[in-house]
């Protein structure tokens, strides 16, 4: 390792550290002062390489907030603090399901099965992280469940979002058309807290944020029943990045199985269930066509958006050496910044750069994540387009190193965007950093 991988190897711990509150990690102490769900995969994922314990206690600690019906929330609130909506606004007692924990009503990312068999492949003590395994997997287990059922009732294999925030990805062009599609009404009064700690052009729009807070009420009118809000809620949306996370984790979910001598005939089925449906409803012409994209439920389409959403599939393992290739070829071409291109190699945006409303500051609209570059580092390698993989690792150490450890970041100047001291920016750069040549 180089002088200047192992700085940043020692200031992305240092980050962690931080950030670090005894069993759990923030994402960044400024904007996001309590534990969120995907962050936690990631953030493990870091820790996987270096501190067994800590990674282990991350994620345990996340499934204290698992609700009774499998659901894992997207937040766990450990104290009050000045975030909208705060665990008072999310009333989730109404819930039969509710568990003790403060938390939101709503989920995030499956990326936790992932992180789990990373305590194991990096364990020096393989017993001791079978036991851990032992204990994480019934608790992923039930998440999955609730997924590919009360998420699922079309058996398809592929669970229905109800919210943006679900997909992580919050104001993603994606969501234009079925946001917009919304008619808000008797909404309460609210208050945003990002918008002074974060400028406004990086932010999600007050229209967006009224139809997140829109549908949370739905969903609290429904008493967070699942029955009552597949009826009710005008968002659902079968998210191709949210789905290809998930199938990746059923896939390892039967390698853990396989480790501790689990039974996996139900996990089998879901593998089965999403590899049979997955075109059918991602793939505007069936398998042969270079990009997939989400499926809107209610507006009963494919959202055609060239966006990063359509380039994850590369985690998983369904597409034909040729489909991956040509992904691989369209994404150099169309999600960099070209001329004005702060490195040598691409580091990929969040939209196409060529689309009318690329933004290179607004949050998902533009803008470059270091997640979504680490899960298509993990993607190209998968596919063993090795050169482009680690030509994409160079630039991902290059931008932290000149930018420093930012939520996002501008494409057109590398410039750090968002929160800084960003935990998952930190743990995936130490996972990056960790690998063995
Ligand atoms: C809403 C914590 C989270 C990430 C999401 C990211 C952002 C929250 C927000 O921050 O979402 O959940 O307030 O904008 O979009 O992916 O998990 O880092």
């Amino acid at each position: 390792m180089s002088a200047k991988e192992e700085k940043l190897l020692h200031d992305a711990e240092r980050i962690l550290e931080e950030n670090w509150k005894g069993k759990y990690t923030i994402p960044s102490p400024r904007l996001y002062p309590h534990q969120w769900s995907w962050d936690s995969g990631f953030i493990t994922i870091g820790y996987s390489n270096f501190d067994q314990g800590k990674a282990q206690k991350e994620l345990l600690s996340l499934f204290e907030g698992q609700w009774a019906n499998g659901m894992l929330p997207h937040v766990i609130f450990r104290f009050e603090n000045n975030y909208f909506p705060n665990s008072e606004y999310w009333q989730i007692e109404i819930s039969e399901y509710s568990p003790e924990a403060k938390t939101s009503g709503i989920t995030q990312p499956p990326a936790h099965a992932l992180a789990a068999y990373d305590i194991f492949k990096n364990s020096g003590d393989k017993e001791e992280a079978k036991a851990f395994l032992k204990e994480i997997f019934p608790k992923i287990l039930l998440f999955h469940r609730y997924l590919l059922t009360k998420r699922d009732p079309e058996n398809s294999g592929l669970a229905t979002i109800y919210h943006p925030w679900e997909s992580g990805l919050d104001n993603s062009l994606r969501w234009d058309e079925p946001l917009a599609r919304i008619e808000v009404k008797d909404l309460p009064e609210y208050q945003r807290v990002d918008k002074d700690k974060v400028h406004s052009d990086q932010r999600p729009s007050d229209d967006d944020y009224d139809r997140y807070v829109y549908l949370i009420e739905v969903m609290k009118k429904c008493s967070y029943n699942d029955e009552k809000i597949y009826d009710e809620i005008p968002f659902k949306i079968k998210d191709i990045v949210f789905n290809s996370i998930l199938y990746k984790a059923n896939q390892v979910m039967l390698e853990i199985a396989d480790v501790i001598g689990a039974r996996n005939d139900e996990i089998k089925t879901w593998v089965q269930a999403t590899k049979e449906n997955y075109f059918s409803y991602f793939s505007p012409n069936g398998t042969d066509e270079t990009l997939l994209y989400d499926y809107d439920l209610i507006g009963e389409k494919r959202i055609v958006k060239r966006t990063a959403a359509s380039l994850i599939s590369l985690c998983t393992d369904l597409l034909s050496q040729d489909q991956a290739k040509r992904i691989a070829s369209w994404m150099k071409h169309s999600h960099i910044c070209k001329e004005s291109c702060v490195h040598e190699h691409p580091v990929f945006t969040s939209i196409s750069v060529d689309d009318m409303q690329f933004n290179p500051l607004n949050y998902w609209r533009g803008p470059i994540w270091i997640n979504i570059n680490w899960m298509l580092y993990e993607g190209l390698k998968s596919y063993g387009i090795l050169d482009d993989a680690e030509n994409l690792k160079k630039s991902v150490i290059d931008l932290i190193d000149e930018h420093g450890f930012y939520e996002y970041y501008n494409p057109l100047s590398g410039e750090g965007l968002g929160a800084d001291n960003f935990s998952w920016t930190a743990a995936l750069l130490i996972d990056l950093l960790s690998e063995e040549n």
